[in-house]
């Protein structure tokens, strides 16, 4: 009899009809395949039990656990966004290394770990997501628990200068050692994850330098996560009508989309905005910035800071360049309703994702799949995100060189129709063929051991 999917996740949908990329992308996994989502309850308790408690059942059920507030301090908060997180984004100088965090997220794991092996059967696939669970096949192993475990990370795997940062360096070898699958989002971080391995005896190279295997499992493999991108382009089309911006006539509409994130940045994308600013030439349209981000993870020191930075960068410039009737960059501190967001998409003229370290970056594959492919939008993408491997045809710039962003402006708000479509059809064609089915499809046979 073949066992049941389980995923595992930090956070789980609480609501019937979920939103949001990664979100959707499990739960439509699930409704097709059938089984159990695994998360934490979202609310701390003082005493947590050992124990998953079933909250929905449906095509598939919904499990919670619980975490007590000191360990979402230490675990979520601390380690998890604290340490791995600017870690993992290349800033460690970001890092907050404590004790107590390296406990908590242990204890959270190893608590994990027991109810998961009192819960999983020898044919259940487990499948578990993200840097919050990094240590728990090992844990899982360590119970003698001996269905496939597969992970995957949503974010970049980090070089190994930057992994010596971390006290648990060594672990984080045998942590992703004893996985099945441990799948990334791109060929760069299968390079890194390789590079962590070298010299080490969990690992096998062949001749030419490639990883064979990795302890008893296979070696990493890269699946670059997809969108839903027919849905989200029908999503696009049905509300563009409802957008109204409040643009006065010839004006040209930039976009950024953005959880309010220090990695994915939004200081140098203003100022390689207020770049195109300064250089622009008379005959070059005049554009708004309308930048959506909203706040998170604001219990952390360091999103407080980019917080403030961010507002301070946007008054400067605005203060310098603004007019009686345009105002250069307009910011929007909340998260916006996904209907109006894919209508925002098809109406933007450019859109800027320039992060300085992405895993992959789903606004850039939904601002394609949104656009009109007789006079689309052009996507500016930095190359330090994942989705730069795949969408090799938008203007690829290098977010810390300000002035190349700034002049990448000014190329795409002049961009001849002609090469605007071009570019576009090959994006679409990539945003269509490898969308989120085919993701979910390629990990899942690696997991099944059929591909
Ligand atoms: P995130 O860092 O959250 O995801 P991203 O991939 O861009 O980044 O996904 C964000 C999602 O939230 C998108 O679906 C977007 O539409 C939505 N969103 C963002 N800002 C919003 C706003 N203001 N209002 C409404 N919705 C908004 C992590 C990794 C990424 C990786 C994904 C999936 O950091 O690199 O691509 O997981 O693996």
């Amino acid at each position: 009899m073949s066992g049941r999917l389980i995923v595992v996740s930090n956070r789980i949908p609480t609501e019937a009809q979920p939103s949001g990329g990664l979100v959707v992308a499990l739960h439509d996994c699930l409704t097709t395949e059938g089984g159990v989502w695994i998360g934490t309850s979202g609310t701390p308790v003082e005493k947590p039990e050992p124990k998953l408690r079933e909250i929905a059942r449906g095509d598939y059920t919904r499990m919670v656990f619980d975490i007590s507030p000191s360990e979402q301090e230490g675990y979520y908060l601390g380690y998890a966004n604290s340490v791995l997180w600017p870690l993992f984004h290349r800033r460690a100088d970001l890092v907050h290394l404590r004790p107590d965090y390296a406990d908590n997220y242990l204890a959270v794991n190893a608590r994990l770990a027991d109810m998961l092996a009192e819960f999983a059967g020898p044919d259940d696939l487990l499948w578990i997501h993200d840097y919050h669970f990094l240590p728990l096949a090992k844990l899982l192993r360590d119970r003698g628990v001996s269905c496939r475990i597969g992970f995957f990370l949503h974010i970049p795997f980090p070089v190994v200068a930057d992994i010596l940062a971390l006290p648990q360096a060594n672990d984080l070898k045998d942590w992703v050692a004893a996985y099945d699958v441990f799948g990334v989002q791109t060929k760069g971080d299968v390079g890194r994850v390789m590079a962590h391995y070298r010299d080490d005896p969990h690992a096998i190279f062949d001749t030419q330098g490639h990883m064979v295997a990795l302890n008893n499992g296979a070696a990493p493999r890269h699946f670059p996560i997809g969108i839903d991108a027919r849905e989200f382009a029908s999503l696009a089309q049905t509300h563009e009508a409802d957008i109204s911006l409040a643009l006065t006539l010839g004006q040209k509409l930039v976009l950024g989309v953005d959880r309010l994130d220090y990695s994915k940045g939004l200081v140098h994308r203003f100022e390689g905005f207020a770049a195109y600013l300064d250089a622009r030439k008379p005959d070059t349209p005049k554009a708004t910035l309308l930048q959506i981000a909203p706040p998170s993870r604001e219990d952390v020191d360091a999103y407080r800071d980019i917080r403030t930075e961010l507002e301070q960068t946007a008054g400067t410039i605005n203060g310098a360049h603004s007019e009686l009737d345009w105002t250069p960059i307009r910011y929007i501190r909340r998260a916006v309703d996904r209907d109006m967001l894919a209508g925002v998409y098809r109406r933007a003229d450019v859109a800027m994702v320039t992060p300085l370290a992405d895993g992959m970056n789903l606004v850039a594959k939904e601002f394609v799949a949104a656009q009109n492919p007789e006079n689309p939008g052009v996507l500016i993408l930095s190359h330090f995100a994942g989705a730069a491997e795949q969408l090799t045809d938008a203007l690829m710039v290098n977010p810390y060189d300000t002035a190349e962003v700034g002049a990448a402006v000014e190329q795409a708000l002049t961009m001849p129709r002609s090469e605007r479509q071009d570019r576009h059809a090959a994006l679409f064609d990539n945003v269509m063929r490898e969308d989120i089915s085919w993701w979910t499809q390629s990990y899942l046979s690696a997991l099944r051991g059929t591909s």
